[in-house]
């Protein structure tokens, strides 16, 4: 029997006599490439944190303490040790666990998160409220040095050194971000590795280790003299100067001597950081080699394991098209919060690395480092997913929008993005971002549409927003920037049916994924005028008056929510213009949504073909309706007073089972 199968929950970790503790570790490990060979996932940042997670529940109680995953993407060892092993093999699929710490999934996970750099100050409120109570619990914050390039954790650590709670930090540095780490403190980390001095605390630090070990909680004055050495040593380093106490480097992948550590830490008053260092992958030799390809792994055959090709994506027509934008402007940059491979910019980011910024995790920062750049004439692109782009909003309200700077967004991952679930979903960006004066915002229907409105945002000027889904695209013709086709700005097109309102029963307005649904479910009705309603802001009012003067329904479909969507944009467009047009809105309708696979969400959350097909029915009945009641009317004013029983009612009587 293993060890795993007696652990589920941390006081079965506890019970283990620490050698025990490695063992554990090499099983948990073992697990999780297992499940991620089933499942795909977080692979890397799991099994890089793979002690941590045992040292953290051998020192605390995850139901008691509250231990904060930053991100909490690397927590597949966490919910294995926390009742969720039987889970596993359905993680980050429908009905299944999701792959980030979720509150109403475990009362072990002590944060709701997907977004990084929340962790300190989520901490530090649980610290205060616990002092404030006096209950006695212990917090722990466990972030990644990628997790602390994010303004939002500086800023809580700035008050974690103020307010000095008593709470331990855990910075799981293992060098990478999702890509190579960036910035100076990044730099500084690789620095305080090296430095002679820690090298020789951190053997002294060893040393001390092996005599102090039982009993582990007691500590008495010779354990704290020996190693107070070790404790605190850094005067210039610059957690120390924001008023935490520092502690390490430590080698992560050493389960006791994390344990140990931790267990000393939590007797301490005051915040205390520990720096433990530990490799993306550690274990499993092809996401060592290659942490950035198995950061975010495909299902893989665990013997021998070949990272999936995922073939070309939206990122990547992003990216090419970005690189020959360049080629043709030297104004043009890009700038992605840490997102390189994600938003498809490895090529761009060779092919014009001065005119790359990859800023960290700061999409605050991405966005006002974009407006300077406007400011002084260049033409910045800021590739950023929708879910992240929350992160920049009152920058690019403030920063960019007031001064209506030359500043494109290149948004991805809109719409449902499948694994990643409720915290990663692109669903709000439309709506957060309609009300804002001159920001146009469009979605292309292709590859080649894609090429022709990042152009035209650029020859356009002033804030533009382009969306565009999770996913493959086909890839666009090798042609010259000058042989891109133009869109003209703000207008739709219909793309299947009747182009003339007057020989349509029904329009269907989709952008994005649902334009290809509403083709397939308007494939047999040669009545169904199908439109590709790229641009989201401005509307094409002129189409839009055309075919509601016809009062022609309309039926607006969108991978997004229905709050301050297409549906609602058109409604409101033509409530003010006096048009009483019958409308049907499908998408998201206020809930959050879970990890699932997107093409079965459309379809249960009514946006797929079935439902547009449903929405076409009821649309074109409505419309039947509607000529007989209007051909009733005008025959009963036609028929004289008192008129006799025949022609009207022969007429209506004709029709009776659509009243
Ligand atoms: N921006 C924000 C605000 N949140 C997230 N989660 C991302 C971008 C995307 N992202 C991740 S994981 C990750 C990023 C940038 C790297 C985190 O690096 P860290 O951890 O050093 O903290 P590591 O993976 O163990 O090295 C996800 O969306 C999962």
């Amino acid at each position: 029997m293993s060890l795993l199968d007696h652990i589920s929950t941390s006081a079965d970790v506890a019970r283990l006599r620490r050698e025990q503790l490695p063992h554990l570790a090499a099983e948990l490990r073992a697990e999780i490439i297992d499940v991620c060979s089933e499942t795909g996932g977080h692979l890397a940042s799991s099994l890089g944190a793979v002690e941590l997670t045992v040292a953290l529940h051998y020192v605390h109680d995850s139901l008691r303490d509250r231990i904060v995953w930053d991100v909490g993407h690397q927590t597949y060892g966490h919910k294995i040790l926390t009742g969720r092993r039987h889970l596993m093999r359905r993680i980050r699929q429908h009905g299944g666990p999701a792959g980030f710490t979720t509150s109403s999934e475990s009362p072990h996970d002590a944060l709701t998160v997907g977004h990084a750099s929340t962790s300190l100050a989520a901490a530090l409120g649980m610290a205060l409220a616990r002092d404030a109570r006096e209950v006695p619990y212990d917090v722990v914050a466990v972030i990644g040095d990628g997790a602390l390039t994010g303004g939002m954790a500086l800023a809580a650590l700035n008050q974690i050194g103020h307010l000095k709670p008593r709470m331990t930090i855990v910075l799981n540095d293992n060098e990478m971000s999702i890509s190579e780490n960036v910035g100076a403190l990044n730099e500084f980390m690789r620095r305080l590795q090296v430095q002679p001095w820690l090298q020789r605390a951190e053997s002294r630090g060893k040393a001390a280790l092996r005599d102090l070990w039982a009993p582990l909680a007691e500590f008495g004055s010779r354990a704290k003299k020996a190693t107070r050495r070790f404790f605190d040593p850094a005067s210039n380093n610059p957690f120390h100067a924001m008023g935490l106490r520092y502690v390490g480097p430590i080698d992560g992948h050493d389960v006791e001597q994390v344990a140990f550590y931790l267990a000393h830490i939590r007797e301490l008053e005051g915040p205390t950081m520990l720096h433990v260092l530990t490799r993306k992958g550690k274990g499993y030799d092809v996401a060592e080699a290659d942490p950035i390809t198995w950061h975010g792994a495909s299902r893989y055959d665990a013997s021998n394991p070949v990272a999936a090709g995922k073939g070309y994506q939206w990122s990547d027509a992003f990216g090419d098209a970005a690189i020959a934008l360049a080629e043709n402007d030297d104004r043009v940059w890009v700038i992605t919060p840490a997102m390189r491979e994600g938003s498809g910019l490895v090529p761009y980011s060779k092919a014009h690395p001065k005119r790359y910024l990859d800023v960290g995790i700061a999409e605050d920062v991405a966005v006002t480092t974009a407006a300077g750049l406007a400011l002084r004439g260049e033409r910045p692109i800021v590739a950023i997913y929708s879910s992240f782009l929350q992160r920049g909003y009152d920058q690019l309200i403030h920063d960019v929008a007031l001064e209506s700077l030359d500043v494109v967004f290149a948004i991805d991952r809109a719409g449902l993005v499948g694994a990643d679930g409720m915290t990663h979903q692109g669903v709000f960006d439309m709506a957060y971002l309609r009300p804002i004066p001159n920001l146009a915002i469009a979605m292309p229907k292709d590859a080649v549409e894609l090429r022709a409105l990042l152009k035209g945002a650029l020859a356009r000027g002033g804030p533009v927003a382009l969306r565009w889904p999770r996913g493959s695209v086909a890839v666009a013709p090798d042609t010259a920037v000058e042989a891109w086709p133009d869109v003209a700005w703000g207008s739709w097109e219909v793309v299947s049916g009747p182009s003339d309102p007057a020989d349509a029963t029904v329009a269907v307005l989709a952008y994005g994924v649902t334009l290809g649904y509403a083709l397939e479910a308007a494939a047999a009705a040669g009545d169904v005028a199908v439109v590709n309603a790229r641009f989201l802001k401005p509307l094409d009012d002129a189409w839009l008056a055309r075919w509601a003067d016809a009062g022609v329904p309309l039926v607006t479909v969108e991978d997004h929510v229905l709050a301050g969507g297409l549906g609602s944009a058109v409604a409101e467009h033509l409530a003010d213009a006096g048009f009483e047009v019958p409308m049907q809105r499908l998408g998201i309708d206020d809930v959050h949504v879970s990890h699932g696979d997107p093409r079965l969400q459309h379809e249960e959350l009514g946006y797929g073909v079935q439902g547009i097909r449903s929405a076409i029915a009821a649309s074109r009945a409505r419309r039947v309706r509607r000529a007989e009641d209007h051909l009733h009317r005008s025959v009963e004013a036609a028929a004289p007073a008192g008129g006799t029983e025949a022609g009207p009612h022969e007429a209506v009587g004709a029709v009776p089972s659509l009243r």
